[in-house]
């Protein structure tokens, strides 16, 4: 497939776009990224590519925009068999890796957004107990995904591995904003080695965002959001 065939449209600050990418990675297709600056304004590409919900990450397959992260890894999964597989063969392992994904998207990382917006002492102490407890969750579930290997997917890196690493740069950004590690060795020592073994993976560190230029980003955004009165995306 050659390179032009394949096109990810993408934000660096943005750990969705970080999914498609690493899966991408992980099956050796080699792909065009695209920066969108989707913070200051959107492209006529975007727009067309993602009329639905007009965000990133698209992937442009050949003519067929693809949108959704965790749907995009799951296509380019069962598109290319030139690398391990993502997704586990395994009905219920399968189901389990989607349900954690699906708490992270809807109920974790929105936490983790809480801690920065929040209010009041007492409203950033409850974000953060929030966030902690979630942690504990995905500790315990990381024993029983990985069964000892290295990751949620076993020996390689698999679904929940993307959709959780994805947010890795964002929750060490949180950690230095709060003067606190929300992952500790003392608390959730196995996703401590789990993070640093996502992130020196080959198909992650190129695109896992440097934690300084990140917290830098997100000082923007949050200065933004607390004079506009807007939301967080
Ligand atoms: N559920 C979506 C979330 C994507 C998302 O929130 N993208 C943000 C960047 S991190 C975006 O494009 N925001 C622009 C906007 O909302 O206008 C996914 O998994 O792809």
């Amino acid at each position: 497939m050659a390179k032009s065939d394949v096109k990810v449209l993408g934000s660096w600050p943005s750990p969705y776009a970080m999914r498609p990418r690493i899966a991408l990675n992980i099956k050796s297709v080699d792909y065009e990224y695209v920066e969108e600056r989707v913070w200051e304004g959107k492209t006529e590409l975007l727009l067309q590519s993602n009329p639905v919900h007009k965000k990133i990450p698209v992937l442009i397959h050949g003519d067929n925009p693809i949108c959704e992260s965790l749907n995009i890894v799951q296509y380019i999964d069962e598109t290319w068999s030139s690398g391990p597989s993502i997704l586990p063969s395994d009905p219920y392992e399968g189901a389990i890796a989607r349900f954690w994904a699906a708490y992270l998207d809807e109920k974790w990382f929105p936490s983790i957004k809480s801690i920065a917006i929040a209010q009041g002492e007492d409203a950033r102490k409850a974000a953060i107990a929030q966030v902690e407890e979630g942690l504990a969750l995905l500790e315990e579930a990381f024993g029983k995904c990985s069964k000892g290997k290295p990751f949620f997917g076993g020996d390689q890196i698999g679904f929940l591995d993307i959709a959780f690493g994805s947010f890795l740069g964002w929750l060490r950004v949180t950690e230095k904003f709060n003067g606190m590690k929300l992952l500790s060795e003392a608390k959730t020592p196995a996703l401590v080695n789990w993070a640093d073994r996502f992130c020196s993976d080959a198909a992650v560190k190129d695109v896992m965002p440097d934690t300084e230029k990140l917290a830098e980003f997100g000082k923007m955004v949050i200065a933004k959001i607390r004079g506009a009165g807007a939301e967080i995306h």
